[in-house]
């Protein structure tokens, strides 16, 4: 039985301002990733602070919201078998420095807030980030 799924990936602003989109959409489509949908926007710290809501208690989250809401972003639909957890590992530990040999935040990322990408943690957030970005 196939389980191919969705998940929201997002280019953050460090990587798009670096012109790195291209080279990270790359990643995914060799990757086995298909790209169901993208956009280019720059959000409002308002959206910011709404998709990162389930963040709002930690001390990190003013900051967090201002980054991302800081410049242009990619968002993008992924699709594969197992996509969330296959674009967790390809995307590698939230701080780059522990992040594993070959994946995308070793690769790009700066530092734990600048590590260049996001992707969603379950299938359900899966959900709750698509239609954030792609219900209109
Ligand atoms: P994830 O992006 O790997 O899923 P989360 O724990 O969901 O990591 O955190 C969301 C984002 O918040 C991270 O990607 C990172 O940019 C930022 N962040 C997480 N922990 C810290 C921290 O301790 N200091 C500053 N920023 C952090
Ligand atoms: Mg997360």
């Amino acid at each position: 039985m196939s389980n191919r799924e969705q998940t929201l990936s997002i280019i953050k602003p460090d990587a798009v301002e670096r012109n790195l989109d291209n080279e990270i959409k790359e990643i995914f489509k060799s990757n086995g990733f298909k790209i169901i949908n993208e956009k280019k926007i720059k959000i409002e710290k308002s959206e910011a602070e709404q998709f990162y809501k389930v963040h709002e208690t930690k001390p990190f989250y003013n900051d967090l919201c201002a980054y991302l809401s800081s410049g242009p972003i990619v968002v993008m639909i992924l699709e594969k078998e197992n996509s969330v957890i296959a674009n967790r590992e390809l995307m590698g530990a939230t701080n780059p420095k522990d992040a594993a040999e070959g994946t995308i935040r070793k690769k790009y990322g700066i530092s734990i807030d600048k590590n260049s990408v996001h992707g969603s943690d379950s299938i359900e957030n899966a959900k709750i980030e698509i239609d954030f970005f792609f219900k209109d």
